[in-house]
């Protein structure tokens, strides 16, 4: 029988990586969206579906984790066999300017979903996307076990979150799981996060468009993966005995800076010439080191990363480059990495 997932956040990095993985492994895949003014689906385009078409297998519903009665009815029409929670406000600097929205959003959007999934008497297995910033300040290298000390309003929501998925785990014996998942990026990364701002401007910068990126703290050290990986380690987690915590990481230790000179060094530039400071881009208070042991995972899931921080760089500079010859198309594939196990 065709397996059924729900997808949160499908329009975002992960939810669109996570069904084109799910389409590939056959199932049914139903996506929430949110309305706006203009339609924003330019990360799944490629995998849309005419509904009429009988063979259709990806489905877009209207929805928001804000609106818990909408949740339950989605998930009785639907009944999902699996149930992944992606969607969130995710940019950390904005949760403080938007902190009562990240908190309604990352945080109480979870138990929206979780409820949901209860008073729908779903029978189905459901994935928290928990977050390495839950970590904040407590220091590197960390793994399941380390103490969480968020440093920012969205990363107090996604403990919240995370201790609420537990919790359902624990009080209603609901296959619950979250992944504590590191940076992970790609050509499809939102424009304002590090990695992707700088390979965008690497591009511009290369091609005469622009002269300066201004940047914030250059010093703060993070692991960065190459998100088709980590879109597949979710989907091992919900394919495993028992229900855990996973963290998904790839041990690599780097700074901003680290990431500025490979990105730049890649396109023939020198970073020092084309990048200035700007205040506006500090955090009140900044999580200075997250690099991950996914130990763990690797032992339960055999889940390995192969794509570590420099290749990344590199992968996302050559797909900016390529992007900046069409412009107008929002991201393109590097066509070296299809995906994991490529
Ligand atoms: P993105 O910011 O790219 O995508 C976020 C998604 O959430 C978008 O589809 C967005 O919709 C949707 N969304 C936001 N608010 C709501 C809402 N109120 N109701 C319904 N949908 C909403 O994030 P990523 O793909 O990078 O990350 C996926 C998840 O994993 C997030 O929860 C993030 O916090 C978490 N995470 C990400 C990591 C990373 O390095 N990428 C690491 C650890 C955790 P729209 O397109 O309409 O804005
Ligand atoms: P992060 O990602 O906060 O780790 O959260 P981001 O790329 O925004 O910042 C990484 C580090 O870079 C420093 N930095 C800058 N960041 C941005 N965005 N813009 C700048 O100009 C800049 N200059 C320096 C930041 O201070 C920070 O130290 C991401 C999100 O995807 C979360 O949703 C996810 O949970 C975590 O990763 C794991």
């Amino acid at each position: 029988m065709t397996k059924r997932a729900l997808i949160t956040g499908i329009t975002g990095q992960d939810g669109s990586y996570l069904a084109e993985l799910l389409l590939g492994k056959g199932y049914e895949v139903h996506g929430l969206i949110r309305r706006a003014s203009t339609f924003n689906p330019s990360r799944i385009d490629h995998l849309y579906q005419d509904p009429h078409d009988p063979d259709a297998r990806m489905f877009l519903h209207y929805g928001d984790l804000s609106d818990g009665a909408r949740l339950v009815t989605l998930l009785s029409s639907i009944n999902p066999a699996e149930v992944y929670n992606l969607a969130a406000q995710s940019h950390v600097r904005v949760s403080f300017d938007e902190p009562e929205h990240t908190g309604d959003t990352t945080g109480i959007g979870a138990i929206r979903l979780l409820e949901a999934v209860r008073l729908a008497g779903v029978d189905c297995r459901y994935y928290q996307a928990s977050s390495s910033e839950m970590f904040g300040a407590s220091p590197p290298p960390q793994n399941e076990d380390t103490l969480f000390y968020p440093r920012s309003p969205y990363g107090a929501a996604k403990v919240y979150a995370y201790w609420v998925t537990k919790n359902y785990r624990e009080a209603y014996g609901l296959f619950a799981v979250n992944g504590i998942l590191f940076n992970h990026e790609s050509p499809r990364r939102g424009e304002t996060f590090v990695t992707r701002k700088i390979t965008r401007a690497v591009a511009r910068i290369a091609d005469g468009r622009e002269k300066y990126i201004y940047m914030g703290n250059l010093d703060a050290v993070r692991d960065w993966g190459y998100a088709p990986e980590y879109v597949e380690g979710m989907w091992r987690m919900l394919q495993a005995d028992e229900p855990d915590d996973f963290v998904l990481a790839t041990g690599g230790n780097h700074t901003v800076r680290d990431f500025l000179v490979e990105a730049f060094t890649h396109a023939g530039l020198n970073w020092e010439d084309h990048v200035r400071f700007d205040e506006r881009y500090l955090r009140p208070t900044e999580v200075d080191a997250l690099v991950g042991d996914a130990s763990k995972a690797q032992r339960i899931l055999d889940w390995t990363p192969r794509v570590h921080t420099p290749e990344l760089a590199r992968i996302m500079v050559d797909a900016d480059i390529e992007a900046l010859k069409h412009e107008g198309s929002h991201w393109i594939d590097h066509p070296r990495l299809p995906g994991y196990g490529a």
